[in-house]
């Protein structure tokens, strides 16, 4: 029988590329995220080749998480992958300089949200025996650079919250993978720049950034292994990239 995958920020980025290749490998989709004309058009692309259905809810409110998860018509519910990706980094500033409202949404999105939707659906997983949940972290949640604490440290919690599921799930036949890209191209530095398109383009100037397409190989491959392999902790660094914020421009 074919897996159902819920995915949160599939609307972008990583998240959308994983729906294209859960889908390409015949896994049914449950897309999550806040802007419903790009989840009708990532359903519009995927809907030929397995079943897909949408949710729309910001990550931040417990409530609508919950009725969001909970509201899943009966042939839904067994959810068999979580892929914990929504998240953005916002602004760039130091700690006495930044925004607190910034401050709110990376620790409100990036931390409360995936805690909110994990335990929405571990109790199913827990129930079935069976499942896998994927973190995205980042190269950020491992390294802390100037003026990205708040966003480093959201991701610092990602890392030890896939420990924390690890340790509490691996008893109930339940997988945990990290994965904590580098430098991907996709709308994250436009988010984080507010719109500023020439400030975000120059984050990928000068060398061949990741693609959100090879963060989600690295995640099919997770979710397919046998049984006996649980892909614990990936880091994925662009090919010119050393370090969170070394990278080699031409
Ligand atoms: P994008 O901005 O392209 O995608 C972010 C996705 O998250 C969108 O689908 C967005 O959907 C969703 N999202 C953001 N905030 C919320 C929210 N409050 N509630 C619900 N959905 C939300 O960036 P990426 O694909 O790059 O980012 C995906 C993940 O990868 C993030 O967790 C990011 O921190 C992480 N990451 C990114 C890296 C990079 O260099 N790009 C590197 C390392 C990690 P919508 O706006 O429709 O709600
Ligand atoms: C995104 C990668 O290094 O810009 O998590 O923070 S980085």
């Amino acid at each position: 029988m074919s897996r159902i995958a819920l995915i949160t920020g599939a609307t972008s980025g990583i998240g959308k590329a994983t729906a294209e290749a859960f889908a390409g490998a015949g896994i049914n989709l449950i897309l999550c995220g806040r802007r419903q004309e790009k989840l009708e058009s990532v359903v519009a692309e995927l809907a030929q080749k397995v079943k897909v259905t949408t949710l729309l809810f910001d990550v931040r409110d417990k409530k609508a998480v919950f009725d969001a998860i909970t509201s899943l018509p009966e042939e839904w519910k067994n959810i068999d992958i979580l892929i914990n990706n929504a998240g953005n980094a916002h602004g760039l500033g130091s700690l006495d300089e930044g925004d607190t409202d910034d401050w709110d949404a990376m620790i409100d999105g990036n931390v409360k949200g995936l805690l909110y939707v994990s335990k929405a659906i571990i109790p199913t997983l827990i129930a079935n025996k069976k499942g896998h949940i994927v973190n995205i972290s980042s190269v950020a949640g491992k390294q802390t650079y100037i003026n990205g604490a708040v966003y480093c440290a959201s991701k610092a919690a990602v890392e030890v919250l896939s420990e924390g599921m690890r340790l509490e799930l691996t008893q109930h036949g339940i997988k945990v993978t990290n994965v904590a890209p580098g430098a991907v191209e996709t709308e994250f530095s436009l988010v984080r720049f507010k719109g500023d398109e020439e400030r975000a383009e120059k984050v990928y100037q000068g060398f061949d950034p990741l693609q959100a397409s090879d963060i989600a190989d690295m995640i099919l491959y997770a979710v397919n292994a046998p049984a006996r392999v649980m892909i614990a902790d990936v880091t994925i660094l662009a090919g010119a990239q050393s370090a969170a914020t070394t990278i080699y421009r031409k």
